[in-house]
């Protein structure tokens, strides 16, 4: 199979990753599925992308609503229905206080869009996936946070372990099938996340890339593209990716 036969479905195209991921496929001539919530996102992204030639089709979807799911999976144009590669990418994180001071709904809504989502639309193509056999994969942006515990990272964090180890079972159960998983997990990087973590606060995501030179998505786009375009025998089961700026620090301590 050629580059221009194959074709790359991603969530959350409409921002960050997800347009960037969007971006790298339709230029290595991949066909692109973009999907998301905010459609005049997706139309600006399909009218530029088809100005440098690309064939994208878009969706306006929420990756929560399962029916609408498997919808926009059913009425795929022929075109665009042998999926290749699954990027799920979808998500985001709320509430970056203590959880003694979270609201409920924001956990929910992490849960909805970070498990419950991308389960989702998993459990949706895995038909054309398998169909696609050798060479396909799913490639699931999970996060430092679901390994590396910090202040702030409750829910968040366990969302993206939960992406870290549905990744490998996926893995065992697709074993013999051809279709690849992996997790790609990033660290600090450059997008709206932290615009939508602090609900519209921008001095705040202004505070937190400053002074540093926090990953890109073009940057976490080239991995992603990578790991799906590998030698079909190769399989990345995790990558975490962090900017040269950004490490680990040491345990916090209760002192008296
Ligand atoms: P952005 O906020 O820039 O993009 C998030 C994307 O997710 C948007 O396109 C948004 O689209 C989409 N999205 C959110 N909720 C839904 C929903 N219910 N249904 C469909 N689409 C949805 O953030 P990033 O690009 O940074 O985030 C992308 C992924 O990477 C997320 O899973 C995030 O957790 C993860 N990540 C981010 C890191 C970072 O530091 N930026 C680091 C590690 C992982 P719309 O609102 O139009 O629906
Ligand atoms: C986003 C990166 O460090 O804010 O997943 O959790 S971090």
């Amino acid at each position: 199979m050629t580059d221009h036969q194959q074709t790359v479905f991603i969530t959350g195209a409409t921002s960050g990753f997800g347009r960037a991921t969007a971006e790298r496929f339709a230029a290595a001539g991949w066909r692109v599925v973009a999907t998301g919530r905010r459609t005049e996102r997706l139309e600006a992204l399909a009218t530029r992308l088809r100005n440098d030639g690309a064939d994208i089709h878009i969706a306006t979807l929420d990756v929560r609503d399962s029916d609408a799911v498997q919808k926009v999976v059913a009425d795929l144009p022929a075109a665009f229905a042998n999926i290749t590669c699954l990027v799920n990418n979808a998500g985001l994180a709320l509430a970056p206080e203590p959880s003694q001071s979270v609201d409920l709904a924001d956990w929910h809504t992490m849960i909805d869009t970070n498990i419950t989502g991308l389960v989702n639309v998993t459990h949706a193509l895995l038909p054309a996936l398998i169909r696609t056999g050798k060479g396909a994969s799913i490639v699931n942006l999970g996060s430092v946070a679901g390994q590396w515990p910090y202040p702030g990272g409750h829910v968040y964090g366990a969302s993206k372990a939960f992406v870290e180890q549905f990744s490998y079972n996926l893995r065992c159960d697709l074993l013999g099938t051809g279709v690849r998983v992996t997790d790609v997990a990033p660290g600090l990087s450059q997008t709206e996340f932290t615009l939508v973590r602090t609900k519209g606060d921008q001095s705040a995501s202004d505070r937190l890339y400053s002074g540093t030179d926090p990953l890109q998505p073009e940057d976490v786009a080239a991995q992603i593209f990578h790991v799906a375009t590998l030698p079909e025998h190769v399989n990345i089961n995790r990558m975490e990716i962090m900017a040269t700026r950004q490490a680990w620090s040491p345990f916090a301590i209760d002192r008296d």
